[in-house]
């Protein structure tokens, strides 16, 4: 570690700086400071100007916290009294699209009734900042990271809703899409014209030479509808790299001046009242050559240079890892003791085998999963969930399937109803590859229509679609982590096929699973006898019993047992809590001396699991 007698002077960043605000911010350097300017010097040392370059970024950063409000200062301070704040037991996330969930900023204020009914603590917006006109990927083709969608409202109002979300106990959490730039954005608007700096924002090749080299080792993540990882662009006379659509362009960072500016634009959005970044697709920020150019070491560097920036000038934020990779890369985005990164990760691969345990009746991806996941370092924490905006990914998988692909194939065949099953789910990409090539068809659907209930005819198949919803909520809910839900699910909302119809997003099957808010739905929420009511009733039941049990707090170390029955999971947490699920359609009779799980309150000796329920044990 570097020391601070080697690191550059704080005083570009104090500069600007009130007498009171100076010296929380030459404390913070001090913490801070050393490991930012080792990550900076190892990505860019070797860059002429760095030395001027790091001078000048620490007096944007200061500049950007001599302009903090108050309010958000008085945030900043709250937090340090309680910086393990977000590993509460009695977090719950909600993750939504502002335009689906209340029409633009403003309705999702008139929302907060319902997130607080339903105990959410912490709300994830999709992105709303102004995208590019046009196809825009869901908004993950940023035109404009200061101004917000118009057609949701303004920055004035991003400022309100912050507010009134903070009064009401809820963080909002905003996307932040780190890795690419949407082609109408400022940035490459002046690329296209000519601007010899901003090309330098991003890779661009004369001609395929390059690209084909990158190619030969590159995965590609649309591969039906935006195939390829480069995009000709006559206007930039070559090639530039688009890991997703077209339309996306990469961002290089192996440029300093894009972090620079990256991180700009995200303190000026801390400003604004967000309190948690939603930091998209962290994994490809550094391409190198002959590698899969994704979970670089690079990208590590860049992301704790991030979070030393973050710290210096907006303490109170937290930054959250969008990696979708396997479980083996994915600690990294947490950071070590003394080299924090992202205070939350998504923990993509316990979600994809939560559902492939259901598929399978069989707990063993899940089981590996959770034995392959260590505990977070202090200060930070897994994002648990069961459904989002995005596909399920199954290869991920890969390493716990031990490479078997054709199995993976087979759980998206389940959930896509072949062979009749319960599930329908729609597949996302390679949908007409055959897995013995190895490609595997990711998954888009609702929760409740991955489970059944769309299918279910009759109360106990409904009862049975409730069961397994609920199950996959439990191991999200149990794990230990902050879990999140997706907009809907607490309702057991439906798969939506409008998009078919919509020229613009008819080819992209993630529409599926982004329906609007339904005001019926939220209408019957209480009355349990019907569906809506039953699934919001079960699912707020569990997220109490939750909120009330200390063990299940994130930085609670967990165990998992060895189980005498493939489709059961036995995860304990500390010594005052063990959560059984029974992940099949089979009644199941667990012996809990057996089990080695001793006695509980209420129960000891046998006990019996009906199909698809899971039993949450206290003492
Ligand atoms: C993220 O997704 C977003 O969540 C998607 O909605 C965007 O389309 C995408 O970035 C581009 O901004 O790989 O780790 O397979 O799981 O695209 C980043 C589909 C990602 C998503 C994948 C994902």
């Amino acid at each position: 570690m570097t020391d601070l007698a080697d690191v550059p002077s704080a005083e570009p960043l104090l500069a600007a700086l009130p007498a009171p605000l100076r010296a929380a911010a030459a404390r913070r350097y001090a913490e801070h400071g050393p490991l930012l300017y080792q990550r900076l010097a190892g990505l860019y040392g070797a860059c002429p100007g760095f030395g001027q370059w790091y001078e000048t970024l620490l007096a944007t950063v200061g500049g950007l916290l001599a302009a903090r409000p108050a309010d958000l200062l008085a945030l900043d301070a709250r937090r340090a009294a309680e910086p393990d704040w977000f590993l509460r037991q009695d977090m719950l996330g909600y993750s939504a699209y502002a335009s689906r969930f209340g029409g633009d900023l403003a309705g999702v204020g008139r929302r907060i009734g319902h997130l607080r009914a339903l105990g959410v603590t912490y709300l994830h917006l999709l992105p709303f900042l102004r995208a590019r006109a046009g196809e825009n990927d869901g908004g993950f083709a940023v035109a404009s990271f200061d101004e917000v969608d118009p057609a949701l409202g303004s920055m004035a109002d991003l400022e309100t809703l912050c507010g009134q979300l903070r009064d009401a106990g809820i963080s909002l959490c905003a996307d932040f899409v780190l890795n690419h730039v949407a082609d109408d954005h400022a940035w490459a608007r002046g690329a296209m014209a000519g601007d010899a700096r901003l090309r330098k924002f991003f890779h661009v090749f004369p001609d395929r030479a390059m690209p084909e080299r990158y190619e030969s080792t590159l995965g590609q993540v649309f591969p039906e509808a935006a195939p390829g990882n480069f995009t000709q662009v006559p206007a930039m006379e070559g090639w530039v790299w688009t890991t997703f659509y077209p339309f996306q362009w990469d961002l290089n960072y192996a440029n300093p001046e894009v972090l620079a500016e990256i991180a700009a634009a995200l303190l000026r959005l801390a400003n604004r009242g967000v309190e948690v970044f939603r930091l998209d697709s962290t994994a490809f920020l550094w391409k190198r050559e002959g590698t899969a150019c994704m979970n670089q070491p690079e990208v590590h560097a860049l992301l704790q240079a991030l979070r030393a920036i973050v710290g210096i000038a907006a303490p109170a934020v937290l930054l959250k890892a969008e990696a979708i990779v396997p479980t083996r890369d994915l600690p990294a985005y947490l950071g070590d003791a003394g080299k924090p990164e992202c205070h939350l990760a998504y923990h993509s691969t316990l979600m994809a085998a939560g559902w492939a345990a259901l598929a399978e009746q069989d707990t063993e991806l899940l089981r590996a999963v959770i034995a392959r996941t260590p505990n977070p370092p202090p200060g930070a924490s897994w994002l648990t969930y069961v459904r989002c905006h995005d596909d399920i990914g199954w290869k991920i998988l890969l390493d716990e399937a031990g490479g078997a692909a054709g199995r993976l194939a087979a759980v998206a065949r389940f959930f896509h109803g072949e062979g009749g099953t319960y599930a329908a789910g729609v597949p996302f990409q390679n949908g007409a590859a055959a897995p013995s090539d190895g490609t595997i068809t990711a998954t888009n659907g609702m929760a409740a229509a991955l489970t059944g209930f769309e299918t279910a005819e009759g109360p106990l198949a409904r009862e049975m679609a409730l069961r397994r919803l609920l199950l996959v909520h439990g191991v999200a809910l149990a794990f230990g982590g902050m879990p999140m839900l997706y907009m809907g699910d607490e309702l057991g909302m439906s798969n939506d096929h409008a998009y078919r119809t919509d020229a613009q997003r008819a080819h992209d099957t993630r529409w599926v699973q982004r329906p609007v808010f339904d005001d019926d739905s939220l209408a019957r929420r209480d009355d349990p006898d019907t569906w809506s009511g039953r699934v919001f009733h079960a699912l707020r039941a569990l997220v109490e019993e939750r909120r009330q049990c200390p063990a299940l707090a994130a930085d609670v170390p967990r165990k998992l047992l060895p189980v005498p029955d493939d489709a059961l999971l036995a995860l304990a947490r500390g010594d005052d809590f063990l959560a059984l699920f029974n992940f099949s359609e089979r009644t199941m009779v667990v012996d809990l001396p057996a089990l080695g799980a001793g006695t509980w309150p209420g129960y000891s000796g046998k006990v019996e699991l009906a199909p698809w329920s899971m039993l949450w044990l206290r003492r």
